[in-house]
């Protein structure tokens, strides 16, 4: 089979990155509230205080998605909307935001997806010791029961958790994202452990809340790994490379296993728990009971990968790439190969209906003469991509779903606005949107569901 049917052709963002309105209507401030704040945190001191305006219009931007034949819409939901302090009384204006949004969704004939949780902490939260105080766990599955008691009646697909690699990783070890902290390892893996056993409760949670059945996944990232050739010991190489923990503690966030296992498999990987065991905290069997809690299916975020072969010293070993690789406006190498050999390994290994939660590129988009943007890296990057995909899918793996990332151009965490990502193009000043050609060529290749890939 090349696209199921139902194949949910999507774009995604987060709250963050597009709503702006981030003191309005009750709101309470989160992390990125406060870092963005922060002198020389964020380029150019750029803020998502206005973002897309996307919280006043986002009428305006689901018309368009409307017209691009978007079929899902994975977005997040902002916890200080809608708990200002993270737990106590929801804030009633936060979440009729959301309530419309939905049902302008539906109204369009596009399925809502919602993530709980793309990195706003709420900054009442981070105060009381955030992802470090066990109490978290009760209150970020409490936030997750009520979003199910309050939009389950309308939306039947969740995630808890975009990309715990990046907002342990990027928030707390490295410190270049909000709150900022190099914390001690023994801490981050203390914060990893309670994000995961806030995603065990909050499933269960869920599901105790849900009006009708729903379906409950993640979305982690991470780098995959593709063999360097269709030997059998290149693509074990590339396996091992790929489900193996990472040995550099300064940047130890940067792995599958060491996330998904324990949701998954209900353990944490042997190679990590050895490689890590002198930051670990105390892991109950009661936890990864918790943690395990079935769920339905399997995000992953992917934008590239490490070529990989079998070593002479029957190790997997990256292969060096050459002068000139082709790259995106970030620096990231372009490797479409990553969107067949990622989903192939990872459904070998978890055996759960996968969803590409993000994939795309920035490029420096700029508006022409014509008064258009024409992205045509942008085309070639997704067509590159999305023609692995099927493949992929041809050749069993159980897709249901590709999010381009991302809908619009936006706030891309500490570089700003420089980064445009979007399929739309914003122009910040006038808040004036523009489809991109990409959008029109996803257009086409949504209408005939992939088949002229
Ligand atoms: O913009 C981010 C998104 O918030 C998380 N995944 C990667 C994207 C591009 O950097």
């Amino acid at each position: 089979m090349s696209f199921r049917k139902d194949f949910a052709w999507g774009e995604a963002t987060s709250s963050y990155q597009i709503e702006g309105g981030a003191f309005t209507d009750g709101k309470g401030w989160d992390i990125w509230d406060v870092f963005c704040r922060e002198k020389g945190k964020v380029f150019e001191g750029h803020t998502g205080d206005v973002a897309c305006d996307h919280y006043y219009r986002f009428k305006e931007d689901v018309a368009l998605m409307k017209e691009l034949g978007i079929k899902a819409y994975r977005f997040s939901i902002n916890w200080s909307r809608v708990f200002p302090n993270g737990y106590g009384k929801a804030n009633e204006l936060g979440v009729k935001f959301y309530h419309n949004l939905i049902d302008e969704l539906i109204n369009a004939g596009i399925e809502p997806f919602i993530t709980l949780y793309h990195w706003e902490l709420p900054y009442e939260v981070y105060k009381k010791g955030g992802w470090l105080n066990d109490e978290v766990i009760e209150w970020f599955s409490d936030y997750a029961a009520f979003i199910v008691k309050e939009f389950s009646g309308k939306v039947t697909k969740f995630f808890t958790f975009n990309e715990p690699q990046c907002f342990i990783g990027l928030g707390f070890v490295t410190g270049v994202h909000a709150p900022g902290l190099k914390a001690p390892i023994r801490d981050s893996f203390i914060m990893a452990h309670n994000v995961l056993k806030s995603h065990g409760l909050a499933v269960k949670k869920m599901r105790e809340n849900a009006k009708q059945d729903i379906l409950i996944g993640i979305a982690p990232t991470g780098s995959m790994s593709y063999p360097d050739s269709d030997k059998p010991e290149d693509i074990e190489a590339a396996r091992t490379h790929l489900m193996s923990c990472n040995p550099d503690l300064s940047n130890w966030t940067w792995n599958v296993t060491w996330w998904s296992d324990p949701v998954i498999l209900g353990e944490y990987p042997e190679d990590g728990l050895k490689l890590y065991k002198d930051y670990l905290p105390e892991i109950k069997k009661d936890d990864l009971k918790l943690i395990s809690q079935p769920i339905d299916f399997y995000g992953q975020n992917i934008y590239n990968g490490n070529r990989i072969k079998m070593g002479v010293d029957g190790k997997s070993e990256v292969v060096k790439r050459y002068e000139g690789f082709p790259k995106t406006a970030l620096d990231w190498p372009v490797t479409p190969e990553c969107l067949y050999w990622g989903p192939y390994f990872l459904y070998e290994r978890y055996k759960k209906p996968i969803y590409i939660t993000e994939n795309g590129l920035s490029c420096h988009d700029m508006v022409s003469s014509d008064g258009k943007v024409h992205d045509p890296n942008r085309i070639t990057f997704v067509e590159s991509y999305l023609k692995q995909l099927k493949k992929a899918s041809e050749n069993g793996v159980d897709i249901r779903g590709y999010f381009h990332w991302s809908l619009m151009d936006n706030f891309e965490w500490h570089s700003g606005y420089a980064e445009r990502f979007g399929m739309i193009y914003v122009d910040y000043q006038t808040q004036k949107r523009i489809i991109k050609d990409s959008g029109y060529w996803y257009k086409n290749i949504i209408a005939e569901n992939g088949e002229n890939l």
